[in-house]
């Protein structure tokens, strides 16, 4: 079916709403109307255009967070090109591969990364590479300023591509999970419908908008139910709790919710206007939702997704939000455990992307015969049907809201001097929840830990890079060979003192 295109029910809220207020920065310097919104859109998606971008074609984005960067999100589902953000803290090295995978027909990165973008581009034949910097400013902001502010919205089938969102695996390359304009139409209206999202909600946005929560969950369904964003170009405990008064709703990761704890200025009056927050992205502690209740009142809101799926499970409005529960499945969302509990969880419904891009075999091993998609994430569903998360049958670190997989980081470790072999976990860190640890052997000399630090953080973005590296004459395993990371999860647990 044609006319699914995910902008034209943005369009729709925006034309309501011309002149109410659409996102206002924390400090209250800048702000934008529905109907700048739309304006800036289609601004930007002609200068996208004038690029040579079409329908179907990839739009490569790493900038900091700008309201401008808002507007180039707009304007690629309103062109109907295919929105590929990138994590700010990926180095060329990483950008290279998914530049290389998603032969893009535009790059737009920082004005500080243009040469070494423009280099990457050309190995890899991408037509343009423009800039935009964290204040909005940039020669795609310029070209963007002369462009009309009419642009007809392209026509899309519901299961045409709106995002490519690339997650790692356990063995080999990250892979782009293929997001459609039906997946985020669905996904965003179920939410909006269970969280009670109207246009008289004002949401405090701190989360990064590379990944599913602050790109997707937030801003979808801001927009869709016209709702006013407060918005902060990154997260700041203090910031955030001088802006709460104003408020209604937070979506946060745990992090967010733990350093807010840590602020005396967090009350129950500054949450006097606050209904709902939400939690996600990794699991929240028990202790954690405890103290948040005491302290403001307020049962945080858990639930639970991922790339590939947008939001599965979500604690319930009205009714008990259990710690350490994930809730319910969405309407319309089908989620199971196969064999006995715990088990990983399988899920099913219109949020479910499409596959992995140009990975039929992948895509083919994570789904079931019956078209479930495998999370690996292993839980137990009750009765009621209330989910639990209680670990993972991947390898996987999530480390503030950052999912970290130990194979990609193990590979670069491996290459350095003197490292025989490695293992990287992930132990309690008091601040990310999880950090992430590496143990080597030596087959020579090492580096100081500092130094094989410094060499990682050349290749890796810096939330993988161990925060710590320990050596050992050799890595615990067990009668298969298989190195047992249980074993150096305990012996390391106590490391960050968390
Ligand atoms: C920053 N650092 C991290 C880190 N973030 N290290 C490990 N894990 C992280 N998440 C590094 C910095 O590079 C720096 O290192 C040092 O830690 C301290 O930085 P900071 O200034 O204290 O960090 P800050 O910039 O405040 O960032 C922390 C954060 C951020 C929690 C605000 O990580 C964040 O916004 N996380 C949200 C992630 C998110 O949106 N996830 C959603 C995924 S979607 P150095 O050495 O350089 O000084 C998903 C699906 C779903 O999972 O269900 O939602
Ligand atoms: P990503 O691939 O970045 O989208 O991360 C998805 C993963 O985050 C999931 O597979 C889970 O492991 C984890 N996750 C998301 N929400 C929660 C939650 N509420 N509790 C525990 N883990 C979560």
């Amino acid at each position: 079916m044609s006319g699914r295109n995910l902008y034209l029910a943005f369009e729709r809220a925006f034309t309501a709403n011309a002149n109410r207020t659409a996102i206002v920065s924390a400090d209250g310097a800048a702000s934008l109307s529905f109907g700048a919104l739309a304006d800036g859109a289609a601004r930007y998606a002609n200068a996208l255009a004038a690029l040579g971008v079409e329908p179907g074609d990839r739009v490569t984005v790493q900038i900091e967070k700008s309201i401008s960067g808002v507007l180039v999100y707009l304007a690629a589902l309103k062109l109907g090109a295919v929105y590929q953000p990138l994590n700010t803290a990926y180095t060329t090295a990483e950008v290279d591969y998914f530049v290389s995978d998603a032969q893009p027909k535009v790059i737009i990165c920082d004005p500080a990364r243009q040469t070494e973008m423009r280099a990457l581009a050309d190995r890899h034949k991408v037509f343009a590479v423009v800039n935009l910097d964290s204040t909005g400013e940039g020669t795609l902001a310029a070209m963007a300023a002369s462009m009309d502010n009419r642009h007809d919205t392209a026509d899309r089938a519901g299961d045409d591509l709106a995002g490519l969102l690339y997650t790692s695996g356990t063995t080999g390359r990250s892979k782009g999970a293929m997001i459609t304009h039906n997946n985020l139409a669905a996904n965003a209206e179920a939410l909006i419908s269970l969280w009670r999202i109207t246009p008289k909600d004002r949401l405090l946005h701190a989360l990064p908008i590379f990944h599913v929560h602050g790109l997707y969950v937030a801003l979808n369904t801001a927009f869709l139910a016209a709702s006013e964003i407060v918005w902060f170009a990154k997260f700041d405990a203090a910031a955030m709790i001088a802006a709460m008064p104003r408020a209604t709703l937070m979506m946060g990761v745990p992090t967010f919710y733990t350093r807010l704890l840590g602020e005396p200025g967090l009350t129950q009056d500054t949450c006097r206007n606050m209904r709902l927050f939400i939690s996600g992205s990794a699991p929240l502690l028990a202790e954690t939702f405890a103290a948040f209740a005491a302290r403001t009142g307020h049962a945080i809101l858990e639930r639970y997704g991922m790339t590939e799926t947008g939001m599965i499970t979500s604690n319930p409005y009205d009714g008990a939000r259990v710690p350490g529960s994930v809730g319910f499945a969405l309407p319309d969302v089908s989620v199971r455990i196969r064999g006995s509990q715990p088990g990983v969880i399988e899920v099913k419904g219109p949020n479910v992307f499409k596959g992995y891009w140009r990975m039929p075999e992948k895509t083919r091993e994570d789904f079931t015969e019956d078209g479930y998609f495998i999370t690996g994430d292993v839980g137990v569903i009750d009765e009621t049907g209330r989910a639990s998360i209680v670990g993972r049958a991947k390898d996987l670190i999530i480390s503030g809201g950052f999912n970290v997989y130990p194979k990609e980081v193990e590979d670069v470790l491996d290459a350095l001097p003197g490292v025989g072999e490695s293992a990287v976990i992930g132990v309690p860190h008091p601040d990310f929840g999880e950090g992430v640890v590496a143990v080597v052997t030596a087959r020579g000399p090492l580096v100081p830990e500092a130094d094989m630090i410094a060499a990682l953080s050349e290749k890796l973005a810096r939330f993988k890079v161990p925060k710590r590296i320990f050596e050992v004459q050799e890595l615990p395993r067990n009668a298969m060979g298989k190195v047992q990371k249980a074993e150096l999860r305990k012996r390391y647990a106590e490391c960050f003192g968390a």
